[in-house]
């Protein structure tokens, strides 16, 4: 630091190692070389680029990605939601686990709409996930934290083409079934599972029917001990309801299972019926519309996003706009007049 000497006790020669090593960024290349390597290290240096809010930084990591691109796309995308404490956690743990067994590579990762308040629940999670977060054929990555779903969600996607160049193979992305984070996650996978408990006979109250229609499967969870009676009469109910929903485009139709993620029951189940959809979808040819149809998504999405940083972190649209606020307080002008003001201030910037 300037102006303050180092104390003499100080080594010099390992001040400017690490000093040295500090400015070691590895180049794109090297990133790019190390993710097809499946390098875990170079994975998770190459996410912290793409999660950076340091412009500097996001051309960097659009190269990595592009470059990472047409090694991507080559693995299975499920989604998994539910409310806290259904047992998502627990879950992705058991089937992870059972895929690692086989011989798959699994990805962890999540969309946590509260996380950038807790500074991703996942993170927590990894204590959880015990086993997983030991196996070297997993990987475990915290939702990023960003100021809006829309930031997080395309930070995730973009995880997902890195991780899928690294060669792996399943991707499971957690969120928690509260909010727009469904949807979001809903947009990036393939397969989407809702986990629920057993209740009192009210299953399908208190629950979102969007939800319900976005489900590829329902799976009732915590089906053990003295739930197991309950989970089987809640199993039968959402197999009726789930009749009077209309045909799925994929003409899959969603199924519901039990399962006991702690005591690993039903796991194996899950992953057959989830082998049975990409089978069916696969030959149908809807997984590969379906991809296309999201990445549009995504574009019009990112466009979306991007417009609206832009616009609302402008300086002088702060400013007005904090006036307009005011003026709409004070009864002095509409919310229709107060935008077309600002928004035609964007055309002189
Ligand atoms: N009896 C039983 N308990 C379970 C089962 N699965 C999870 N649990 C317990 O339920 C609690 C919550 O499990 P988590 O896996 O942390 O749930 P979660 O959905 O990830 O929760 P959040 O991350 O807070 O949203 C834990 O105490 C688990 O041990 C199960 O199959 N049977
Ligand atoms: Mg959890």
């Amino acid at each position: 630091m300037d102006g303050i000497e180092n104390p003499e006790i100080t080594n010099k020669s390992s001040i400017s190692k690490i000093q040295k090593k500090r400015k070691a960024q590895p180049t794109i290349d090297e990133l790019v070389s190390g993710i097809l390597k499946g390098n875990i290290t170079t994975l998770s240096r190459a996410i912290t680029l793409i999660e950076s809010k340091n412009p500097k930084h996001l051309d960097k990591a659009n190269q990595v990605i592009k470059q990472c691109l047409p090694h991507a796309n080559k693995s299975v995308r499920i989604g998994i939601t539910g409310v806290p404490g259904v047992g998502k956690s627990t879950f992705i743990e058991s089937i992870g686990i059972y895929l690692t067994n086989q011989g798959k590579k699994v990805a962890v990762l999540a969309v946590d709409p509260s996380s950038s308040l807790t500074k991703g629940s996942i993170l927590g999670d990894k204590t959880r996930m015990e086993d997983l977060v030991k196996d070297k054929n997993a990987f475990i990555r915290p939702s990023p934290s960003g100021d809006s779903l829309g930031g997080v969600a395309r930070k995730t996607r973009e995880t997902i083409i890195l991780c899928e160049a690294a060669g792996f193979d399943t991707i499971i992305i957690e969120t928690v079934g509260v909010g727009q984070s469904e949807t979001a996650v809903h947009s990036m996978v393939d397969f989407f599972l809702l986990l629920k408990l057993a209740g009192a006979g009210d299953e399908l109250q208190g629950i979102k029917r969007g939800i319900i229609e976005m489900a590829d499967a329902i799976a009732i969870n915590k089906a053990d001990g003295d739930n197991l009676k309950s989970a089987k009469i809640a199993k039968i109910e959402f197999n009726r309801a789930l009749h009077f929903y209309p045909e799925k485009e994929s003409k899959w139709q969603p199924k519901v299972k039990l399962c006991s993620a702690i005591k690993h029951e039903g796991i194996e189940e899950i992953w057959n019926m989830i082998l049975e959809y990409f089978d069916l979808t696969t030959n149908n040819t809807y997984l590969e519309a379906k991809r296309q149809e999201q990445n549009k998504f995504w574009l019009l999405q990112t466009i979306e996003e991007q417009l609206k940083n832009e616009f609302f972190n402008h300086s002088k649209i702060k400013s007005e706009l904090k006036k307009q606020l005011d003026l709409i307080e004070a009864n002095k002008t509409t919310p229709f007049a107060a935008a077309d003001y600002l928004l035609g201030l964007k055309k002189d910037l």
